[in-house]
């Protein structure tokens, strides 16, 4: 949540305030003309609604725009063609692979991707120590179901059911959901991986040979520093804190060495979250500037307490997958994760998590889209064709040809006949072509691929 930027920003949330003003009577003016527009955007409340198998009795503070709804039907964190679906598998494989239980047998990190996405005032804000009259509990931040219910704002809301359940060390993967400035790094949908990890005193500060600890997880009245300070808690000793950090810290270092290699530059910067102290954010130089990635911190222990566990330290990060996916495939606005244009999608699907991908800028004009069926020459075998049907598309079409897909082959055993369609998907980057034009381009492709390689057109 913009805990951080929230206390920072007053200046810039009052324009926007006034903005919004002026705004609505503008939009006032324009309501009679535009009223059958206005009727698909308003706020629907229905009696009972229904999300991830649960249901819940929406009040007045219910304030699902029908743009949120839509979002919510969409999980494109689930399409193995997006970006980020690439981009959480590549994250869950690393951390799989580096981080193991003893002996080496098992990953250590629990993955946790199916928590409901409706949570509780409590889980979203009280769990984590939110002050009550915090700014991000307002309803124009937050998406309401009810007073009790609101969409999951970050999944740090998880935080307290998963550690109450027992668990150790986890990842919580999933979409969440803010009424936040809008531009090309923030939208009302987006998603993050949390990352908490907590430790026994044995875990974090080794023993010494005599089976001793070389310090103490927790500070006593015996030991001077028990009040609160910029680098640490009152019930936490500087020891146990500088340990976690510097855990927590490489953790995410060498996440982000993985992702962008040694060489990215990037930086930590202190920050504030309710729920951790000492706090900090990471940010990636991108596009000529400082682009904020994650916020992390040490666990506050009224936290861990009140989800049972008393005899542990740990920390956690929450990590927004768009502004990494953004910075390593050059993804430059946020809004192209929720396109369904397939010049996008395609770019991405069938790459391997670990694969190099660059996105290409695609064409704002409409695609034009044409099929070609043939029989291939009986002493010819599909794979030698594709290659050459490919080199020939991309030949006379040039630039015009965005993708090319074989979309089905099949083979007559008995007529002793091999047939391929491809489908073959024209667009510029200058101007809207028309299917007439296209006609023409998709003929010579037609008459190319029958001379030079001998193919029967069905
Ligand atoms: C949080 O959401 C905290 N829950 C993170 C955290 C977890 C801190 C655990 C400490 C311990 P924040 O609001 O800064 O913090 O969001 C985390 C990340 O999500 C940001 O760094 C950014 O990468 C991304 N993010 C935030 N708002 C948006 C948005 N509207 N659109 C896209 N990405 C966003
Ligand atoms: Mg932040």
């Amino acid at each position: 949540m913009r805990f951080l930027s929230t206390y920072q920003t007053g200046a810039r949330r009052c324009c926007t305030m006034l903005f919004q003003k002026n705004a609505k009577s503008i939009r006032a003016t324009l309501m009679s003309t535009t009223a059958a527009a206005e009727e698909s955007r308003k706020i629907v409340k229905e009696e009972v609604f229904e999300l991830d198998g649960r249901k819940y009795t929406p009040d007045a503070l219910y304030n699902l725009s029908p743009g949120v709804r839509r979002l919510l039907d969409r999980r494109i964190l689930q399409e193995s063609s997006n970006p980020l679906n690439l981009l959480k598998r590549r994250i869950v494989d690393y951390v799989h692979q580096t981080y193991r239980k003893p002996g080496n047998r098992s990953p250590l990190f629990t993955i946790c991707e199916s928590e409901p996405r409706v949570v509780t005032t409590y889980q979203n804000f009280d769990s984590l120590l939110t002050p009550e009259d915090h700014v991000s509990r307002r309803p124009s931040d937050t998406y309401y179901v009810n007073h009790e219910h609101c969409l999951r704002a970050h999944t740090s809301a998880h935080q307290h059911n998963l550690m109450q359940s027992g668990l150790d060390a986890f990842l919580v993967i999933g979409d969440v959901y803010r009424r936040d400035e809008v531009d090309r790094t923030h939208y009302p949908c987006f998603h993050q991986i949390e990352g908490v990890r907590l430790y026994s005193k044995d875990e974090l500060l080794g023993k010494k040979p005599d089976g001793k600890n070389v310090a103490e997880l927790f500070s006593t009245a015996a030991s001077a520093a028990t009040e609160r300070s910029p680098e640490k808690q009152e019930k936490h000793t500087l020891d146990a804190t500088k340990a976690a950090e510097i855990q927590l810290k490489q953790f995410l270092e060498n996440l982000c060495d993985e992702l962008f290699g040694k060489d990215a530059e990037k930086r930590w910067v202190d920050a504030y979250f309710p729920f951790t102290h000492p706090s900090w954010e990471l940010e990636v130089f991108y596009n000529g500037q400082w682009l904020e990635v994650l916020g992390c911190g040490i666990m506050e222990q009224k936290l861990l307490e009140s989800a049972g566990v008393t005899d542990k330290i740990g920390w956690a990060f929450g990590i927004g997958l768009e502004r990494i996916a953004m910075v390593l495939y050059g993804i430059p606005d946020i809004r192209l994760f929720w396109s369904k244009d397939t010049g996008f999608l395609s770019q991405f699907a069938g790459k391997m998590p670990g694969e190099d991908v660059k996105y290409k800028q695609i064409s704002a004009h409409p695609q034009v889209i044409f099929d070609i069926s043939f029989f291939l020459p009986s002493t010819v075998q599909f794979n030698d064709m594709t290659s050459d049907v490919y080199d020939t598309i991309r030949t006379v079409g040039g630039e015009l040809v965005e993708q090319v897909k074989l979309t089905d082959e099949f083979e007559n055993k008995k007529k002793e006949k091999k047939s391929q369609t491809y489908r073959i998907v024209y667009r510029s980057h200058e101007r809207a072509l028309t299917k007439e034009e296209v006609n023409v381009i998709h003929k010579q492709i037609e008459q190319s691929l029958a001379s030079s390689f001998g193919v029967t057109l069905r």
